[in-house]
């Protein structure tokens, strides 16, 4: 190992020791600078320069980090209390960019390594957007839509102080959809007495919201992994994919997969999964899910060929070509991954963020399968958020086509620039050095030209 290699890997080492001293018990925020830094130690080898700049100790420290109380009174006229985040982790790029989540296992660490990913995901996407990540531990399952409107509407009158459409644009993430952005928006429009329509992405397409965007990352995962099939010969035609999720990534990554000719045969929610041999009905899943808010069990009543299984982990258990988890961190673990392997499984997409553990991501790795990261593969969204901010500055929209054509050109230039770094840094093909070195030294070189702040 040269001189430089050693100290470039101790310097990564070093900084991944202060994270972990620094922001003790986060292991989520723990995992996602681990994956990413140690991706890293080729480029500290060969640019010393970010390491005399501090670049790593700088972009793992958010530039901000906002907790808030979001008070709010329940059907039965019961105070409850609720806490808010958000993570202003990155703006050299643009504007902090990033979705909200609500979800009772919101904490700080889950918001820092959604964050995290966030920077690096969207300087791939190559729009002036930086990154940033929110939310709140209110769960919205069983909730009212008045209740749902009385959180939404205090957490905005909080968290309303910090952004704004140059400042810091949310949008959706899980438990966040058009429905709370709706509410959202018009609670910040009703305190700034202005109609900002940058502020939010996701809206309503009658005021503000871009078409695609709520496609947009389940259309990109199944774009980028068509990329990485079609780079082996392999297309997605016949091939049985499972899908994990029922909400907003895995519904529309269900659809694209369906009309580039799959057979999607399972998905699931977070009490368990459906497997349908003969093909998921996917009108009946958006119907249960986006429409009534049902769970997904409810499925075999209307198909009683289908199979309801409890626990959602077991979803990665059905044989399939193709896997895409579409639901939450940390959903396939290395035994899992094992299994999609011995089941013969070709390429693993992540509509999620993170699903895959770091143990899961090296069985792929080392047994050749296409493994298409998060930060890479669900990079649609954020991207055709970032269009629909552009729609709003023009006061302008486009075409459904319009924008579904930029986004197939975002998802392969993402993919076309991660497998060139990957190339570039002795790693080829793999897309997870790649993804992580294409999207830093953009955000890193900008950081360098803006000097130390
Ligand atoms: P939704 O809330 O629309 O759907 C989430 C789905 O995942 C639901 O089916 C839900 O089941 C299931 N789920 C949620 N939490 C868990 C859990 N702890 N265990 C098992 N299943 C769970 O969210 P999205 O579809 O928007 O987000 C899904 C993933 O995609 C997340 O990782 C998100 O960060 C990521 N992502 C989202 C983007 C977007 O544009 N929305 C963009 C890029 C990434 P149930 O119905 O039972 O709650
Ligand atoms: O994880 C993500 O990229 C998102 N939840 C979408 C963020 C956005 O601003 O559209």
């Amino acid at each position: 190992m040269g001189t430089n290699q050693s100290s470039a890997k101790q310097y990564v080492y070093d900084v991944l020791e202060t994270i972990t001293k620094r922001n003790p018990n986060e292991t989520e925020f723990h995992q996602a600078a681990k994956e990413i830094l140690i991706s890293l130690v080729p480029v500290m080898e060969k640019y010393p320069i970010y390491r005399e700049q501090g670049i790593l100790e700088r972009i793992t420290e958010p530039e901000r980090l906002i907790t808030f109380r979001v008070p709010w009174v329940d059907d039965n006229g019961k105070v409850q209390v609720n806490r808010g985040f958000r993570v202003q982790f990155n703006s050299t790029l643009g504007p902090y960019k990033g979705g909200l989540r609500f979800h009772p296992s919101v904490n700080a660490s889950i918001i820092k390594f959604l964050g995290l990913e966030q920077i690096f995901k969207n300087a791939l996407t190559g729009q002036p957007i930086g990154g940033g990540k929110g939310g709140s531990d209110f769960d919205p399952k069983g909730k009212s839509d008045w209740e749902i409107m009385r959180f939404t509407q205090s957490f905005m009158t909080e968290l309303y102080r910090y952004i704004g459409p140059d400042i810091d644009v949310p949008a959706g993430d899980i438990g966040v959809g058009a429905r709370e952005i709706g509410y959202l928006f018009g609670q910040y429009k009703r305190i700034r007495s202005g109609n900002e329509a940058g502020v939010l992405t996701g809206k309503g397409l009658g005021y503000g919201g871009s078409l695609v965007r709520k496609e947009a990352t389940g259309y990109g995962c199944v774009y980028f992994v068509n990329e990485m099939l079609k780079s082996k010969g392999l297309d997605y035609e016949g091939a049985t994919v499972v899908v994990s999720g029922s909400g907003n990534v895995a519904i529309y990554a269900m659809e694209k997969a369906m009309q580039f000719g799959a057979k999607v045969v399972a998905c699931s929610d977070s009490g368990g999964f459906i497997y349908d041999k003969n093909g998921i009905d996917l009108e009946t899943v958006r119907r249960l899910k986006e429409v009534e808010r049902k769970r997904i069990s409810d499925y075999t009543k209307e198909h009683p060929q289908a199979v309801y299984v409890e626990g959602c982990e077991k979803i990665w258990t059905i044989p399939c070509d193709i896997a895409l988890p579409c639901a939450t961190q940390n959903e396939i673990d290395e035994a899992s991954a094992k299994l999609l392997v011995a089941n013969g499984v070709k390429a693993v997409g992540e509509g999620a963020n993170m699903p895959s553990t770091l143990e899961a991501i090296d069985v792929f790795l080392e047994a050749g399968v296409l493994f298409g990261p998060g930060k890479a593969a669900n990079a649609g969204g954020v991207a055709v958020s970032a269009l629909e901010m552009s729609q709003n500055s023009m006061r302008f929209s486009w075409r459904f086509h319009e924008v579904d054509d930029k986004l197939q050109e975002i998802m392969k230039n993402i993919y076309r620039d991660s497998i060139q770094a990957s190339e570039e840094f002795d790693h080829p093909g793999n897309l997870v050095v790649g993804s992580n070195i294409a999207g830093f030294r953009k955000v890193a070189d900008a950081m360098i030209a803006q000097g130390v702040i």
